[in-house]
């Protein structure tokens, strides 16, 4: 078997996803995510331009060789926009993997470890009432993992508060809105958010809680130590990760579990966070990670470290990655949880799929391959939409992280 062309799909149903299509002379076909949101042509670029005229010819089969190929031989290496192409190079080859073997991907990978993939829900409002209310709805479907956001008292707009309470698009205009951001006014609201959860709801349910990257590593340890009475089940990127050894100083203060790595795109980015223990949770998931073969990798370092998997799964990542890391997630020893944003109608209907939602857990279903595929006349009734990730300004101007 031969791979005959390799083609880019540029779609947007409800939000802009790219996806990679690769053919084979069989007439077996695999699908691969390469959405970087917000920079979604540059991720198109480099598969058209780059990675397209190289595969055809190859063999499929050479998963662990193509991916080598594709790492090694571009000199320039990791980087979102390349590992979010390998990534989908990679999926799309798994995916026909399963296929010519009549089997689910995760089967391809070992075999099942647990029964169904436990999610979590976003529940958010522009107050805590709001939020309570909206953790109420999430507890009513049957999650058991939810995570809870709500807007700042002072601040016009916060991260994780959107319009719409199913789904969340922060990219949302051509050129990037700008938004006004306080710590102080964050550090003394949130502890109040999770006082009211637990006071309304109890402990039955995991509550998650993400501070997208807003924080030092001190005021990150402020936080978790003002958040362990809420026995949270991972506060998320309290800091930006790229000095690693700033986590000890979160450790030092803190003992609520920290999830890190949504934005991470190989296992150097994480070798000390894993190997010093210094997350409990490692986020890096199949699109923008290098794909299956890359993120087993990550997963293994971090089962030696007791850190358990949590991939990041908003909205921006499509159903095709959402397919690939639940087979990912049924299989890999050390799973810890999954997130799920829900996607619009318009999306779903564009990416049939195999994977069903019920009681909390997501399975991957039985379909050969990852069980994901996309409806092109559909999708091209859906034409791209230049948009940007939001901006950060404390309140004197300054730049901050968003
Ligand atoms: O594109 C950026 C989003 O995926 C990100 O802001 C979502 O932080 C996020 C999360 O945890 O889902
Ligand atoms: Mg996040």
């Amino acid at each position: 078997m031969k791979i005959s062309a390799c083609r880019v799909i540029v779609c947007s149903p409800g939000r802009n996803f790219v996806t990679l299509m690769i053919e084979t002379d069989e007439g077996v076909h695999g699908i691969g995510d390469a959405t970087l949101n917000g920079r979604e042509l540059s991720v198109a670029a480099y598969l058209k331009e780059h990675v397209a005229p190289a595969l055809i010819g190859r063999d499929p089969a050479r998963i662990e060789d193509i991916w080598q190929y594709l790492y090694r031989g571009a000199y320039w290496r990791r980087g979102p926009v390349t590992m979010s192409a390998i990534a989908a190079v990679d999926t799309a080859l798994w995916d026909i993997k399963g296929k010519v073997a009549g089997l689910p991907l995760y089967q391809l990978l070992g075999g099942a470890s647990r029964d169904g993939v436990m999610v979590y829900g976003h529940a958010n409002g522009n107050d805590i009432a709001q939020t309570l209310d909206e953790v109420a709805r999430y507890a009513g479907l049957g999650y058991k993992a939810i995570r809870a956001q709500s807007g700042i008292p002072g601040l016009a707009s916060t991260y994780g508060v959107s319009k719409d309470r199913m789904y969340y698009e922060p990219a949302d205009a051509a050129i990037a809105t700008e938004n006004i951001w306080s710590t102080a006014k964050y550090l003394d609201h949130v502890p109040k958010l999770f006082e009211a959860i637990r006071s309304r709801f109890g402990f039955e349910h995991h509550i998650l809680h993400d501070v997208h990257h807003r924080l030092t590593p001190i005021e990150a340890g402020r936080l978790g130590k003002s958040l362990e009475p809420y026995r949270l089940f991972w506060m998320e990127d309290p800091t930006p990760a790229e000095n690693q050894e700033g986590f000890r100083i979160i450790r030092q203060h803190t003992v609520t579990p920290i999830a890190v790595g949504e934005v991470f795109n190989t296992i150097y980015d994480c070798q000390t966070l894993i190997s010093e223990q210094l997350i409990d949770f490692i986020r890096t998931t199949v699109v923008h990670a290098g794909g299956i073969t890359h993120l087993r990798r990550i997963a293994q370092l971090a089962e030696l470290y007791h850190v358990r998997t949590g991939s990041h799964g908003a909205t921006d990542l499509s159903p095709v990655c959402m397919g690939a890391a639940l087979h990912f997630d049924l299989w890999v020893h050390n799973f810890g949880i999954q997130e799920y944003m829900r996607h619009t109608p318009e999306t779903d209907a564009v990416f049939p799929h195999a994977y069903s939602f019920k009681d909390g857990y997501l399975h991957p279903g039985e379909a050969p391959g990852h069980g994901v595929d996309i409806d092109e006349t559909l999708a091209a009734k859906h034409p791209y939409k230049s948009s940007a990730l939001p901006v950060n300004r404390l309140e004197d101007g300054s730049m901050w992280n968003w």
